[in-house]
């Protein structure tokens, strides 16, 4: 900025019109040009939102920046892109905390087998302290991560053969899980069969019956057709799951602060909208779900904890997380035991 100019800003700021004084800013300057990926059909509120502040990230910027959204699966499955992004071939990928563990470790906390008992209780941990620590071990590999995460939701088994009423109903069960070592963990300590897949070849596995069934919330479920190829729907609710939003770390750095500070107002509001919208989704598709022909069952949380204890499952996993990551989760789920 030459001095006539940031005299000329200071003059506006003084007489409260820095705001319109800003947009220039923006207009001359290079473009920015960032690609956005995720695995998830184009019709999903995080598709849906994600549009919609592309749009006002645009405008905000006059033109500046462009976000290039590459919906489903379009640029690889999750695990090539989670590689995409810390090469910086993706800008901004949001992924689930269990898949990232790969990377992260830490990250998986959240997925821990009936820790949150209901969505407030989601929140306060994932917005508050648990979140911030888990945000941290994100740092250090060199991604951004956005403070506030997506919604994805309590995951439900469903299946081609039998509904599951019982941990016994899992027993040899052959269910897809992602490829995160916490989901083939928990299913290998229920006795099924778990095996790791990306969710871009979910739909084709359960079809050709590589396996027999899944877990997903109901908004994934519905949206991404499984129903046409799965007959029942158990509702566990073993776990909840969520998306950080990831950016390259280094391009993120690269970004002007006036151009992260866009971004990041509208990333955050999407992601809250986001939100709303899967809470109304995963409570109201229940019955839409029962028209397309899926017979849903309501198993009891005990057989899955109880057998889950017994073999040790979270004992394994306070020893991997640590005493400090537990004690900030069971703060807000109780011990987990
Ligand atoms: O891969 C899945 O099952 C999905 C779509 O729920 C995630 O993004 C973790």
């Amino acid at each position: 900025m030459t001095i006539a100019r940031r005299q000329f800003v200071q003059g506006l700021a003084a007489t409260g019109a820095l705001a319109a004084a800003s947009q220039p800013v923006f207009s001359q300057t290079a473009p920015i040009t960032l690609k956005w990926a995720n695995n998830i059909p184009v019709t999903h509120p995080s598709n849906v939102r994600i549009r919609e502040a592309v749009e006002n990230i645009k405008k905000d910027t006059n033109g500046r920046v462009d976000i290039q959204v590459f919906p489903n699966n379009q640029l690889g499955g999750d695990t090539d892109m989670l590689s995409q992004v810390r090469s910086g071939a993706i800008d901004i990928f949001p992924l689930s905390g269990l898949i990232l563990q790969t990377l992260v470790p830490l990250a998986g906390i959240n997925g821990l087998a009936f820790a949150f008992k209901d969505y407030q209780t989601v929140w306060a941990a994932m917005d508050g302290d648990l979140g911030a620590y888990v945000r941290a071990a994100i740092n250090k590999v060199n991604l951004h991560v956005f403070d506030r995460c997506l919604d994805n939701g309590y995951r439900n088994i469903t299946s081609s053969t039998k509904p599951i009423n019982t941990a016994a109903d899992l027993k040899g069960f052959k269910i897809r899980v992602p490829v995160s070592p916490l989901w083939t963990s928990m299913f290998k300590a229920l006795e099924a069969s778990p095996a790791s897949i990306n969710f871009s070849e979910v739909y084709s596995a359960l079809q050709t019956k590589v396996v027999e069934g899944q877990e997903n919330p109901l908004a994934v479920i519905d949206l991404a057709k499984l129903y046409e190829v799965q007959k029942y729907c158990s509702m566990t609710g073993h776990m909840w799951d969520g998306q950080w939003v990831l950016a390259n770390g280094k391009r993120w750095a690269s970004l002007p602060a006036d151009v992260q500070a866009v971004i990041t107002k509208h990333v955050t509001d999407a992601v809250m909208k986001q939100r709303d919208d899967i809470r109304r989704l995963n409570n109201g598709l229940e019955a839409q779900l029962k028209a397309k022909g899926l017979v849903f069952n309501y198993p009891e949380n005990k057989s899955f904890r109880d057998a889950l204890s017994k073999a040790g499952f979270y004992k394994e996993w306070r020893g991997k997380f640590g005493d400090e990551a537990m004690a900030k989760l069971e703060k807000y789920s109780g011990k987990l035991v």
